[in-house]
């Protein structure tokens, strides 16, 4: 007889298989009976209540119809962008105080330490997307400081594809499926890209060897944009976030990432469950090493692009990196959908210490993320526990869908004469310094802004001739599936970068077999 367990593949359990096992090692003695939501004891939970052994159910099962109507509302609007992630919370620790850059707390002094949740996704798929797409990483990060909640809201690039929010829209419509087909289209993948020139940092970036990273916890994180320091007497410095990896980075190549895509779709988010719970025995948790460039306004009005355009880097040889903390990540969520899946950031929650740059897509974002929050979650998304600040919160808000904290019969209305919360008399001190606007009002398109001598440095100096190669490759095998007008366009786009890149393209996509 054939041995039946050697054809099989060695199925390995992991710490995420264990869930259930350990749960019940736990808890073995302490499960009561099973309860409704109002915590009355259910009289059966295997049979409906019926006319007769065969005959119709009665309306008065009102268990049956409350299992019904919960199960019913389980879900709610996935992230329109982001959709798939995963999360988990730890700490942030302070190794450089910073307090002649910024008033903020997190950075007061050398071991502070301040709570975090951190979300990572992808970026166009949707809920059920695999975890090793060639796409953007979201690496987001919430601080629950002592003065409320700094979101920093960030990829695992340090640059994106356009600099105005109003073209962020019809660039996702592009990358998420095509509403007819419902299927990925390269048409309109390529026919967006090929027309927006200001995107061809980011896509250098995203078909070079860091565009599938091996999991969440073995890549870099940026927040990205330039924002600003507020200082005592509200100076001001430029700033921008980098968090780099101490697992050390590691890469996907697109082969290996397609298999995976197929065995295990959920593949970074089980790494990362096992990665902490493997921490809590070897108390090696996976950690990130944080950085801040500084930049002051005399610099950046004599920089010669603007310090401000999301498609560019800061070079780090007049920037240099300076290594201000670490983060920790120790605790896998204890229940997903309730602490990941209704995690909600907003960039535009800035604690003391932290504000916002001119830089337009910055600006769209402030305003799109609440928004965002509002229709998925609901009016009192910020009352939910893992959204809630440690501080407590005392405002003139009230009511609305499913509320939860009333604020103790507080006044609801300012100014008033009952002691009420009151504005804190030096919160001017915290923002940002007057800034002078003397323009006129008027559409001022930024896409034509120089979008190719970055993209050409990147070719020349960052890769080496191997990387150039899988690069090439890497761009063909996705060009090659658009239609022959879009394949042209995108390769005198990338010519643009470089003529070399634009020949080598021009000839792989010659050799290709155009097939899906
Ligand atoms: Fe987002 N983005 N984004 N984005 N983004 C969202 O917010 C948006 C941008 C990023 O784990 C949405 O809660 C606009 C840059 C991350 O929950 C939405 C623009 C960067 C996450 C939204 C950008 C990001 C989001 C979708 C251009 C990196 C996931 C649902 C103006 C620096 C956060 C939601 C999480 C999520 C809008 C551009 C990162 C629709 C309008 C640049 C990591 O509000």
């Amino acid at each position: 007889m054939a041995d039946s367990s050697k054809s099989k593949e060695n199925y390995q359990r992991d710490e995420a298989a264990e869930q259930l096992s350990n749960w019940s090692e736990k808890n073995k003695s302490k499960i009561g009976f099973s309860d409704s939501a109002a915590a009355i004891d259910l009289i059966n939970k295997d049979v409906s209540l019926t006319a007769g052994r065969y005959g119709p159910i009665v309306l008065r099962d009102y268990d049956l119809l409350q299992q019904l109507q919960s199960f019913h509302r389980e879900r709610i609007p996935e992230r329109v962008v982001h959709a798939k992630g995963s999360g988990a919370f730890g700490y942030f620790e302070c190794t450089k105080a910073l307090t002649d850059l910024t008033v903020s707390k997190v950075f007061e002094c050398v071991g502070k330490k301040t709570p975090i949740a951190v979300r990572f996704s992808q970026v166009a798929g949707n809920l059920g997307t695999a975890d090793t797409v060639r796409d953007p990483r979201g690496f987001a990060i919430k601080f629950y400081t002592e003065e409320g909640n700094w979101d920093l809201v960030g990829n695992n690039t340090p640059i994106f594809f356009m600099r105005d929010p109003i073209l962020f829209p019809m660039f996702i419509h592009s990358q998420k499926n095509n509403p007819v087909t419902n299927l990925r289209d390269w048409d309109m993948f390529w026919d967006y890209l090929s027309l927006n020139h200001e995107s061809v940092h980011q896509v250098l970036f995203l078909f070079g060897d860091r565009g599938i990273p091996d999991g969440y916890r073995h890549q870099h994180g940026f927040g990205s944009h330039t924002f600003s320091f507020i200082g005592e007497k509200r100076k001001l410095t430029w700033v921008k976030f980098i968090y780099k990896t101490d697992q050390g980075i590691k890469n996907l190549d697109p082969k290996t990432a397609e298999i995976i895509a197929g065995k295990d779709p959920n593949y970074a988010r089980r790494d990362l469950y096992n990665a902490i719970e493997e921490g809590k025995k070897t108390g090696k948790y996976p950690s990130w090493t944080f950085y801040i460039q500084t930049m002051t306004q005399d610099q950046a009005e004599k920089l010669k692009f603007n310090p401000f355009d999301i498609t560019k880097v800061w070079p780090h040889g007049d920037f240099p990196l300076q290594k201000v903390g670490r983060f920790v990540l120790n605790r896998n969520p204890s229940n997903f959908f309730a602490e990941i899946e209704q995690l909600s950031f907003s960039p535009s929650n800035f604690t003391p210490g932290f504000g916002p740059s001119p830089d337009r897509l910055l600006q769209g974002r402030l305003f799109s993320y609440p928004d965002s929050h509002l229709y998925r979650l609901g009016t009192n998304y910020q009352q939910l526990p893992v959204n809630r600040p440690i501080k407590k919160v005392q405002n003139f808000e009230r009511d609305g869908e499913s509320v939860l904290y009333n604020q103790n019969g507080a006044p609801n209305y300012h100014p008033n004469s009952f002691g009420g919360p009151n504005v804190n008399p030096i919160a001017e001190e915290w923002v940002n310094p007057p800034e002078a606007v003397n323009a006129n009002v008027d559409y001022y398109n930024l896409g034509k802004d120089d979008n190719f001598s970055q993209p050409r440095v990147f070719w020349n100096k960052v890769l080496d001739s191997a990387a150039k190669q899988r690069m090439v490759d890497t761009l063909a095998n996705s060009i090659q599936k658009a239609r022959a007008d879009i394949r042209n366009r995108s390769v005198e786009m990338f010519r643009n970068v470089d003529s070399d890149l634009g020949d080598r393209l021009a000839k792989a996509l010659g050799q290709l077999q155009v097939h899906l």
